[in-house]
């Protein structure tokens, strides 16, 4: 392989040099590791993690849910108030924005994922909209406001961590308040004892160590809203100050396949035997249902239909399969998801200054052996 297939494929050097701080960022915040493709839901501790600043640690019993701004009955509510109230429990694939941003050149200086910062578990909670309804909202309401208990400095700006959704998506079906993950209560790192759940959007959205919910009358220009979570073409673009990247709000169309044969420990380039191989993966789009996956073993020449597994729900990923007749020699394996909108995965990452939603196809060099 050339020097630029390994970097596109993340096996090669990536761009920039990794300093200690990012080495210190992946450390903390760890991706999925690929062969845990193969459960539907992602057991315990596999889960992807992204936390920006300290994870807190919540006392349970002192905890409350404020609920106000411009609502007719301001709560207060503790976690057994809201374990009363009727729940429901939703499958529902999660990605970083990041996802895919140290594959990009030059490589954005963040949270340096290559494209494994995802996972699908089982929320459960309360309907966000059951909560709205009866707290009262005003007419005027706008936006809804979701504060983390978590605080931090991020390019200087001293914050806690806050995003809004605008009504409409608020109220849409299945946002939850979710106080358990795959049946148990929510893990420190993943937000106990209550994160926000937004089916279909990255993972920026789903705001965790919840403690207060704000109904605004003006659209909230917080740090992670105007500024962060932005696509930016160029530097000039972010420094201007306008605020006007696109946000950044659903998931676009991604496949990912568990990792064929056995890996080299400190490459972890793949080896397997010639023969018949069933690749597998999983395929998600916050933006409609996954309609088709097609994978090639070239490199993204020659493309064939890979067979779709039932649907786990609407908001989770889409297993596939494929049966491939291995002959010795150097491969590529890729897999490209296609929505029901009709969007696919480019073959090239789109760039863009903070490096979001880079969904460029996945490559996975591989040997196979006579
Ligand atoms: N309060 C708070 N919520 C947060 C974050 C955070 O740093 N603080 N990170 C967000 C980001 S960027 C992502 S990708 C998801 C990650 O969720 P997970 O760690 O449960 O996978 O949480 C989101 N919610
Ligand atoms: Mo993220």
């Amino acid at each position: 392989m050339t020097t630029d297939a390994r970097a596109a494929a993340g096996v090669g050097d990536v761009g920039g040099g990794v300093t200690a701080a990012e080495l210190r960022l992946a450390a903390r915040n760890h991706a999925l590791p690929l062969e845990a493709l193969r459960w539907p839901i992602t057991p315990p501790g596999l889960h992807y993690v992204l936390v920006h600043y300290d994870i807190p640690a919540v006392d349970p019993a002192a905890w409350r849910l404020e609920i106000g701004g411009r609502v007719t009955r301001p709560r207060s509510l503790s976690l057994a108030q809201l374990r009363a109230l009727p729940a429901v429990t939703r499958a529902v694939t999660l990605e970083c924005a990041g996802n895919g941003r140290a594959l990009l050149e030059p490589r954005p200086i963040s949270q340096p994922w290559l494209t494994e910062a995802v996972g699908t578990a089982e929320w459960t909670g309360v309907p966000l909209a059951l909560l709205l309804d009866e707290a009262g909202l005003g007419d005027d309401v706008v936006e809804l406001l979701f504060s983390g208990l978590d605080r931090g400095v991020e390019d200087g700006v001293e914050q806690r961590y806050e995003r809004s959704l605008s009504l409409a998506d608020a109220l849409a079906g299945d946002v939850l308040l979710a106080y358990a993950m795959n049946g148990a209560p929510l893990p420190p790192q993943h937000g106990f004892p209550l994160r926000l759940v937004v089916p279909g959007w990255y993972g920026m959205a789903h705001v965790k160590w919840l403690g207060a919910i704000t109904a605004l009358t003006e659209p909230f220009g917080g740090y992670q809203q105007a500024v962060g979570y932005r696509l930016y073409a160029s530097e000039e673009e972010l420094a201007s100050g306008d605020g006007d990247g696109a946000p950044v709000t659903r998931i676009a169309p991604r496949s990912l396949t568990v990792p064929p044969g056995i890996p080299d420990f400190l490459t972890r380039e793949r080896v397997l035997d010639a023969g018949r191989c069933v690749l597998a993966g999983r395929a998600w789009s916050g933006r409609a249902p996954i309609e088709r996956v097609e994978v090639s073993a070239d490199g993204g020449e020659h493309w064939s239909e890979a067979a779709l597994d039932p649907p786990l729900g609407p908001h989770a990923w889409r297993g596939w399969s494929w049966t491939w007749d291995a002959t010795p020699g150097a491969w590529t394996i890729c897999s490209r998801a296609t929505d029901a909108t009709g969007e696919t995965q480019p073959l090239t990452p789109v760039w863009n200054v903070k490096g979001y939603v880079n969904n460029a196809v996945e490559r996975i060099p591989v040997t196979v052996r006579g």
